[in-house]
């Protein structure tokens, strides 16, 4: 019998950093989703190669990054987590995808003009990002991708080219996906800058980020420095200026799941903005804690972990090698039998 459940895939990259904008703009609704639906979740490594890296620190974070989100609540039970790299369809298929892909389309793309401004020598590689990333998509069929606000353009390029295959090969091949983006915290703001999305490639990430594996010190302290305003006003607004508020009461409505209207009934009597950063992260500490503490379990077990791993990627391969093998049979490739 064919299983009609949706079909979920999402990606993060394993560099370090995790960061509560990851988690709570993507990971954690991952996690909620799980039960009702067959779920793809990709370790994209090989996007991680886009920019420069240590070989031992990549291979390092790549296990680091299973185990944390086997500790946000992934279950391997009910999804299918995976390395990217270890399921060679994605790379094969990428270069096939890239024969219809127009570079117009590639140099439009807001995250490949962010990065490659900030870079002196630009890699193929961050270029060709987003085919690969579309390639990871189109494997599992996937109906839904959820994602946080930024990756919202990418999978609108994963629609355009899975229109274009089937244009151009006269046939339904590829599904086409859908973004699903938060309601809540798809953007969170850096703490130091409420005007940036908080990422984990900045250059300074204590006060900037709070990783979700840093200790709970860090994390006061993180707060403490948040820039706010002079308003003296704790409400949610769109104005630029108070965007840093409006960031730590994202946040705080974020992790409790309480309505804007609770949100603020709860910082009614907060003494000031002070009060409204120590309350938050108070918060997010009692919310992260545990995740940090199975993490470190689970690191201390590297073999389990590779085990896991490794049968994420054999159920992966049994849907993306047949895949693979029928995208290159439409294109006039000749498939050993
Ligand atoms: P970088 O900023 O270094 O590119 P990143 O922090 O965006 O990295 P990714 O691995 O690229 O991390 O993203 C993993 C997931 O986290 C994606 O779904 C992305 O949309 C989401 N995400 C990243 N930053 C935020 C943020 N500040 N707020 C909400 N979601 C986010
Ligand atoms: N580009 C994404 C990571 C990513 C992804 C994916 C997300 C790679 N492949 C497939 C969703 C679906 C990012 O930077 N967050």
């Amino acid at each position: 019998m064919t299983d009609h459940r949706p079909r979920v895939l999402s990606g993060i990259q394993p560099t370090g950093n995790i960061h509560i904008g990851n988690y709570l703009g993507a990971i954690r609704n991952w996690v909620a989703g799980q039960a009702t639906k067959i779920n793809f979740f990709c370790i994209v490594d090989l996007h991680a190669l886009t920019v420069p890296r240590d070989p031992a620190l990549l291979r390092q974070q790549t296990r680091s990054m299973a185990a944390l989100l086997f500790a946000c609540g992934i279950d391997p039970a009910q999804s299918i987590l995976f390395v990217q790299s270890h399921v060679r369809a994605h790379a094969e298929t990428t270069w096939l995808l890239n024969t219809v892909t127009p570079l117009g389309w590639l140099q439009r793309m807001t995250q490949f003009k962010d990065k490659s401004a900030k870079q002196e020598s630009v890699l193929t590689g961050l270029l060709d990002y987003p085919v690969l990333m579309a390639m990871d998509i189109l494997l599992y069929d996937a109906d839904e991708v959820p994602v946080g606000d930024d990756q919202k353009q990418h999978v609108e390029l994963t629609r355009d080219l899975a229109q274009r295959f089937n244009t151009i090969y006269e046939q339904e091949f590829f599904v086409m996906p859908e973004p699903v983006i938060p309601t809540v915290a798809a953007r969170v703001m850096g703490l130091d800058d409420p005007l940036k999305k908080m990422s984990k490639s900045s250059d300074h990430i204590r006060g900037h980020a709070v990783p979700l594996l840093e200790d709970a010190k860090e994390i006061e302290r993180s707060f403490k420095r948040a820039v706010t305003d002079s308003y003296n006003e704790i409400a949610f607004s769109d104005d630029p200026e108070r965007a840093g508020v409006n960031n730590l009461l994202g946040i705080y409505q974020a992790i409790t799941g309480k309505s804007q209207a609770e949100v603020l009934a709860d910082f009614a009597n907060a003494r000031g903005y002070g009060d409204l950063k120590k309350r938050v992260a108070a918060t997010v500490i009692d919310a992260i804690t545990p995740i940090r503490e199975r993490h470190a379990k689970l690191m201390t077990d590297p073999g389990e972990l590779d085990r896991l791993l490794a049968m994420g990627a054999e159920q992966a391969a049994a849907y993306a090698e047949p895949k693979a093998q029928q995208m290159k049979e439409i294109m006039g490739l000749v498939v050993p039998s």
